[in-house]
């Protein structure tokens, strides 16, 4: 599987369609889980563990308030982990220092508060690394991206 996502609380959820939405333009095979690192410990443990065997390329995880997932999940695996910061509380700040803020030797790749698009397209670039087709795609979102602008006055 390429890409799994698991976000702390159903409450995250609202995050998931920007995602959504990028893996479908690129063609990604992602599953979504909810599982909270504080109210479910030993089942994370295990999904991570199940994500091992499926040969899972990327994990993204959504966490908000004190935003522990993301780290946890880094802790426990080699599979590169992407941290979405939740805008909760404190207008998102208090998970994207959670996040962002890990120990050496344990890294999570920090997008900004609630930017789950750049999260999943962050996804695509790692998994476009060995997958020519994938990066072809790539080159081509950016050119239509850089062609949706005009140097011309639009009124
Ligand atoms: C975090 O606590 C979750 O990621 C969520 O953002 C926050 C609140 O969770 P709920 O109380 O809405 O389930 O662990």
């Amino acid at each position: 599987m390429d890409v799994a996502v698991v976000f702390g609380s159903e409450s995250d959820m609202v995050l998931s369609e920007d995602i959504k939405e990028v893996f479908g333009i690129f063609g990604i095979e992602y599953e979504m889980y909810v599982i909270s690192a504080h109210r479910a410990p030993k089942k994370l443990v295990e999904l991570v563990s199940e994500l091992e065997k499926k040969r899972t390329k990327v994990i993204i995880s959504a966490a908000g308030l004190a935003a522990h997932l993301p780290g946890v999940i880094s802790s426990l695996t080699s599979i590169p982990v992407i941290g979405i910061p939740v805008g909760k509380s404190l207008g998102g700040m208090d998970s994207l220092l959670s996040i962002a803020q890990m120990p050496k030797g344990v890294p999570v790749a920090t997008v900004g508060i609630d930017n789950s698009y750049n999260a999943a397209l962050m996804a695509v670039k790692i998994i476009s690394v060995h997958n020519e087709g994938l990066r072809v795609k790539l080159d081509d979102y950016r050119e239509n991206r850089e062609n949706s602008y005009s140097i011309y006055p639009i009124c």
